[in-house]
């Protein structure tokens, strides 16, 4: 049987992206997103060269479970991979759920996917992005300093990473001279 929650306050720590009270702490390296990237060659050399941390997720201490609204701050550091930016894995929700984003520090977006159509949303700014139910997202962070954003999910959500590297999100996030563009990937 699972321990009631009570209310609490938290802070949200924005120079370090900690969440307090503190829950689970999940960190991502490179190595984590084996499968997503374009240039694998590229991919597999960085990884080899050190392997550098790609994300971090604080979350606060909310379970996972039907009728809670787990939280937490996501910091994916800056960098790229033979141009494609530093991103999450991205994932869809195995349940009818949408999703919550705001922009927190630094500069990045959402790329979101429904299986036919792409969307991005810019949440440099403190902008906030809804995620509807059905839509696979990804965070990108498109800008050269850590890129921090608070997301609030229904409980019963669930992650489906396995649908993301069968067909991709249909672009990827990569750099350009002036700033980054969508490039469209068939899927
Ligand atoms: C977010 C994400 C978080 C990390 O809390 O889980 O940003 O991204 P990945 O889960 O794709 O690695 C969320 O969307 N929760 O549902
Ligand atoms: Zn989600």
């Amino acid at each position: 049987m699972s321990i009631p929650t009570t209310p609490f306050g938290a802070a949200l720590d924005i120079a370090s992206g900690l969440v307090s009270p503190e829950g689970p702490l999940q960190e991502r390296r490179l190595s984590d997103l084996r499968g997503l990237y374009a240039d694998e060659a590229a991919f597999e050399a960085a990884v080899a060269d050190g392997d550098p941390l790609v994300y971090t997720v604080s979350a606060a201490p909310v379970p996972e479970e039907a009728g809670e609204v787990p939280f937490s701050i996501t910091t994916i550091e800056p960098g790229d991979v033979a141009g494609e930016l530093f991103m999450t894995k991205g994932h869809w929700h195995t349940a009818h759920e949408g999703e919550i984003y705001e922009g927190k520090a630094g500069r990045g977006g959402l790329l979101l996917f429904d299986g036919a159509r792409t969307r991005w949303i810019d949440l440099s700014d403190g902008a906030v992005g809804y995620i509807p139910p059905g839509w696979a997202h990804r965070t990108v962070n498109t800008g050269d300093q850590p890129f921090r954003f608070l997301a609030v999910y229904p409980g019963a959500a669930g992650h489906d990473y396995e649908r993301v590297l069968e067909r991709g999100m249909g672009a990827r996030v990569v750099r350009t001279q002036d700033g980054f563009e969508l490039q469209e990937v068939a899927s």
